[in-house]
């Protein structure tokens, strides 16, 4: 037996811990923190540790299949490609090319394909019907900063190693290991604040473990975020607390927010926020008078009604303090693999470039909200979807109200599904290409270390040898752009590779005579190192397995601007639109009872689960209720709940727990793998059900067409 050990990058969570991998002739045998590597030093989650586990999981696709009525065939990858040639053409010439939809999910942001071939397969598509996991998570960050800073995706992260006092909204990093915020060791960085005499703050209607960890716990109703952070903002200018600092002339917009804020004293949202007046008012002054402060908000703030406002009013509130853009503040990372780009006018953000078909929704940042896609294959007419292309992503149990999706998808002509697994959403479709294992290809995180709280690079070659059988995710998108551009199934995929390499060498101004690089991400990673702002080589990452520090965040506005005036824009119009729906909002009555999701550290979303050491122990996907809620409605712990909501009901067991909010109910996302004709035997035993059967998929944030998936409002009752 030969034994070795090899060092990699986690591809399973945004923290990007380092691996240090023990490999038995071929098969990960066990799995550790690197302790040497530069951004983790070491830290490591149970999911990291079952890396190895999950590669092996036998019911892993390795091999294409394809469908035959009811039954599957496992076929070669020539005659898997051939079958979506014909699929695909075949609605292009009966529908056109939007007749063909793709749908992106989370992995890739953690894969090479992912940030290599996936654009230029969607924008080979031609087609205006794309969507991503985006609309259920991240978009009104997007759409905020698009507005703010003119780009979309320069958003700023707490700078977590540096800051006096952090508050937190609508995050967990305990369970999820932080999000918008690359931080390997989130719980060590925060009890390194809390070391240095600074104070961790977390608002959230559920006491998390992060509450338990913080210096404060700040209960908060689900849904009023908006409401509580415009009312920091009020108390900023009301008690002459503003101070931009350094951006005093890099800022525009002040003087209407103030103006907007002025509706929004603590005094009126209390109540709405179930926080204290008093508490607000105290919240503004500490974020005032710390020497650094940063506010940051996660998933709780994005999944809501007011999505885009709350983030918006984040990054207002560390503007007015002074702590945009200073250390220990919220900052931009410059990611080895870009350019440090220096101050220039902008074209600033477009929203709605075009609406979609069904519900003339607007466009955002390039898609449309998922929320949608079952409108657009369900409604006939022209430009009705009749395919779809669905890659790493499984919205059947993701997006909004999926059960009515999970039904439409049979009635595509046509639906193929690059993924590991054959689950709630590949199952209805014709062919699945399945991906080689990731230890067997490179790994470089072109998103995350873009959200770094540190600049840093690091490159994982593979770190085992190729699969002969199976094919590279690189490759299978490659093949997918040829076919989509009517090349064919046996089109050379080396002509594809040739022509993202001249492009990437043409813009970055990189001689091609000094790439280097064993495979084609390899070389297109090496043609982005050179151009970007440190001019380091793949080579040099090669050489140095745990990671390359360059440095803490440093300031950079008013270089990664890109609004028409140059300047931060404080106060956009679209938000501005907005408030009013905020303001007529606060009249609204409260529902008895508001569902709110929660992460699980050994879980990832819905993917997960199909991993004995990850789901074992007690059952996870539970409705956690308060006992005073449970008392009133007779309900003991474990007995079963029916949850109604204006889209669908399930039944879920009860978890009595004081640490949820009277009135408010948790469940997590991701369950339900109870659906006939998928090929997941653990996470069918483990099967749970779906909180996504609840979510409505007319509920949107209108400025991002991010669905609401907290603070929905539902009825709980005994059941049977
Ligand atoms: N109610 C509710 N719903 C939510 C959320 C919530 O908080 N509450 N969270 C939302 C969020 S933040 C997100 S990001 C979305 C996620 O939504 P999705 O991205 O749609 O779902 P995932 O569960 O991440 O599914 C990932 C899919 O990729 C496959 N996969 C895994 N690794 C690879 C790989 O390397 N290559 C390929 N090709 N496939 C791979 C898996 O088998 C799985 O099918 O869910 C959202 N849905
Ligand atoms: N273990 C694990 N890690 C993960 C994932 C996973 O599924 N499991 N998923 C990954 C992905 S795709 C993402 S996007 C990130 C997400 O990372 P986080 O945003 O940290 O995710 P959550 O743990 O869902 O934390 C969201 C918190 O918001 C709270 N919340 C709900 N509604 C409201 C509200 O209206 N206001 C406030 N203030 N709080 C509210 C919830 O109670 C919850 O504690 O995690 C990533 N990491
Ligand atoms: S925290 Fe995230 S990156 Fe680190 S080991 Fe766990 S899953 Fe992997
Ligand atoms: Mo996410």
């Amino acid at each position: 037996m030969s034994t070795r050990t090899a060092y990699r990058t986690c591809p399973l969570c945004e923290a990007t811990c380092g691996l240090e991998l023990t490999i038995d002739d071929d098969r990960i045998t066990r799995v550790r923190g690197d302790a040497e590597h530069v951004f983790s030093k070491g830290f490591l989650c149970p999911k990291g540790a079952a890396y190895g586990k999950l590669l092996d999981d036998p019911d892993r696709l390795r091999r294409p299949l394809v469908r035959d009525g009811e039954t599957w065939r496992e076929v070669s990858w020539p005659e898997a490609f051939a079958a979506v040639d014909a699929g695909l053409r075949g609605v292009v010439e009966r529908h056109g090319t939007n007749a063909v939809a793709a749908y992106a999910g989370n992995p890739n942001v953690h894969t090479l394909a992912g940030g290599l071939y996936l654009t230029p397969l969607l924008r080979a598509l031609r087609t205006t019907n794309l969507y991503s996991a985006s609309t259920v998570d991240q978009m009104p960050k997007h759409v905020s900063c698009g507005l703010l800073y003119g780009d979309a995706y320069a958003i700023p992260v707490p700078d977590l190693d540096r800051t006096d006092l952090l508050v937190m909204l609508g995050a967990n990093p305990l369970e999820s290991n932080g999000s918008l915020c690359t931080a390997p060791d989130f719980p060590g960085r925060l009890a390194a604040i809390q070391g240095r005499g600074g104070r961790v703050v977390v608002i959230d209607p559920r006491r998390t473990k992060t509450a338990e960890v913080a210096d404060e716990h700040v209960p908060i109703r689900p849904g009023a975020d908006a409401f509580l952070l415009f009312a920091i903002v009020h108390v900023l200018f009301e008690e002459g607390l503003v101070d931009l600092g350094s951006l005093a002339h890099d800022v525009s917009g002040v003087e209407q927010v103030r103006v907007l804020a002025g509706d929004f004293p603590p005094e009126t949202v209390a109540e709405r926020c179930a926080v204290p007046a008093e508490r607000i008012r105290g919240l503004a002054r500490e974020l005032a008078a710390a020497p650094t402060a940063v506010v940051y908000g996660r998933i709780g703030t994005c999944t809501v009604s007011f999505g885009t406002l709350t983030n918006w009013l984040v990054d207002v509130v560390n503007t007015l303090t002074g702590n945009l853009d200073r250390p220990g503040g919220a900052m931009f990372p410059v990611p080895a693999h870009l350019r440090r780009r220096e101050a220039a006018p902008g074209r600033g953000f477009d929203l709605g470039r075009w609406t979609s078909r069904v519900r003339q929704l607007p466009e955002v940042a390039g898609q449309l909200p998922v929320a949608t896609l079952q409108d657009e294959i369900e409604a006939p007419g022209e430009g009705q979807v009749r395919a779809l292309v669905t890659i790493a992503g499984n919205p059947v149990l993701s997006t909004p109200n999926s059960d009515r999706l999970d039904r439409v998808l049979d009635s595509l002509e046509f639906m193929v599904s690059v993924d590991t697994y054959l689950n709630e959403t590949t199952r209805h479709a014709d062919v699945i290409l399945p991906p080689t294992d990731s230890a067997r290809v490179g790994h470089y995180d072109f998103s995350f270390l873009a959200l770094a709280v540190r600049n840093i690079a690091v490159y994982s070659p593979p770190s085992l040898p190729p699969d002969p059988g199976a094919m590279d995710e690189c490759e299978i998108l490659a093949r997918l752009t040829l076919i989509a551009e009517g090349k064919g199934a046996e089109a050379d995929p080396a002509a594809h590779d040739e022509a993202l390499l001249s492009a990437a060498l043409g813009k970055g101004g990189v001689d091609r005579a000094e790439i280097s690089g064993d495979s084609p991400a390899e070389r297109l990673l090496d043609a982005a190192l050179r151009a970007g702002a440190y001019g380091l080589t793949l080579d040099e990452l090669k050489a140095a397995p745990h990671g390359i520090d360059l440095g803490p965040l440093e300031p950079r506005i008013p270089g990664v601007l890109r609004t028409v005036s140059g300047k931060v824009e404080l106060c956009p119009a679209p938000i501005v639109g907005d408030t009013e729906r905020l303001r007529a909002a606060l009249a609204d009555p409260a529902p008895e009872f508001v569902l709110v999701g929660r992460r699980h550290l050994r879980s990832n979303n819905s993917w997960m689960h199909n991993v004995t050491v990850l789901v074992k122990g007690k059952a996870r996907c539970t409705l956690q209720m308060h006992p005073d809620d449970a008392a009133k409605l007779a309900l003991v712990d474990g007995s079963p709940a029916r949850v109604t909501s204006s889209a669908g009901e399930v039944v879920a067991p009860v978890e009595i727990t004081d640490s949820v909010l009277p009135g408010v109910v948790s469940l997590p996302h991701g369950w339900g793998h109870d659906r006939p004709g998928t090929r997941m035997a653990v996470a069918q035993e483990h099967a749970g059900v779906n909180s996504n059967v609840l979510t409505d998929e007319l509920a949107l944030d209108p400025l991002s067409g991010n669905a609401v998936l907290n603070a929905i409002p539902v009825t709980v009752e005994a059941a049977g």
